[in-house]
């Protein structure tokens, strides 16, 4: 079967996010009056976590630190938390801080020539995606973009195969049309448990990860 289309991971594939989001929750905490601090060999490890609001949490859990809430309480807490830095994280794509990474506007204008469908498989919200195609991308190439799997349509994140699953639903697709663009450990073990051959492209948080059983593995 010919390839019908590129399924992309946005957070490290198709831009170097990953600082900014670390910098986006550090500037919250500190607003919020939370002396919680992630530097980066934390970070590291906090991106095992897939998704913002489970990374916060896991970090209190496993830190056992008190946010003064119980139960679903502190669970509203943190959503409300990784709210306000998903606020703080969209000011610095609209100041240009986060951008695509080199080739990535080329790879997009060239898959659509090609006839390629074009769709999204990421943790993050609906909203910092938007936000990052439509402020570095012309308009007819954001628009491209046919399927939005974000955080809010995937109840389990990746290694989970669910976004990509719920992604090749939307599509109509068989995975093996499908090839996914991925930057980490969990997203190629997403992307492969859901069926889909997987390129990587390393970050700079994942470069030294575990990439068995990707097609490709490119490191820029
Ligand atoms: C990336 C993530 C994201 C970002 C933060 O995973 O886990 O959580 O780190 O984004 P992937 P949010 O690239 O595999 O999709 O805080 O918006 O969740
Ligand atoms: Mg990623």
């Amino acid at each position: 079967m010919h390839l019908k289309a590129i399924l992309f991971d946005v957070d490290g594939t198709l831009s170097d996010t990953e600082d900014a989001h670390r910098v986006a929750f550090n500037e919250t905490f500190q607003a919020e009056g939370l002396d919680w601090r992630w530097n980066r060999d934390l970070y590291k490890r906090l991106l095992t976590v897939n998704g913002g609001v489970n990374r916060i949490r896991y970090f209190v859990d496993t830190e056992n630190l008190d946010t003064g809430f119980d139960g679903s309480e502190r669970d509203d807490f943190i959503s409300r938390l990784h709210a306000k830095k998903t606020h703080r994280f969209a000011g610095f794509i609209e100041d240009g801080r986060v951008r695509l990474r080199s080739g990535v506007a080329r790879l997009i204008r060239d898959a659509q020539g090609n006839g390629l469908r074009l769709a999204i498989a990421t943790a993050t919200s609906l909203s910092n995606v938007e936000k990052l195609l439509s402020s570095c991308l012309p308009s007819q190439d954001a628009d491209a973009f046919e399927v939005f799997g974000t955080g809010e349509r995937a109840v389990r994140k990746k290694p989970d195969p669910e976004i990509y699953l719920w992604v090749l639903e939307q599509l109509a697709l068989p995975p093996r049309a499908c090839i996914a663009i991925e930057d980490s450990t969990n997203g190629l073990n997403a992307a492969r448990s859901a069926g889909i051959a997987t390129v990587i492209t390393t970050s700079p948080y994942t470069l030294d990860e575990d990439f068995t059983g990707a097609v490709a593995v490119v490191d820029r």
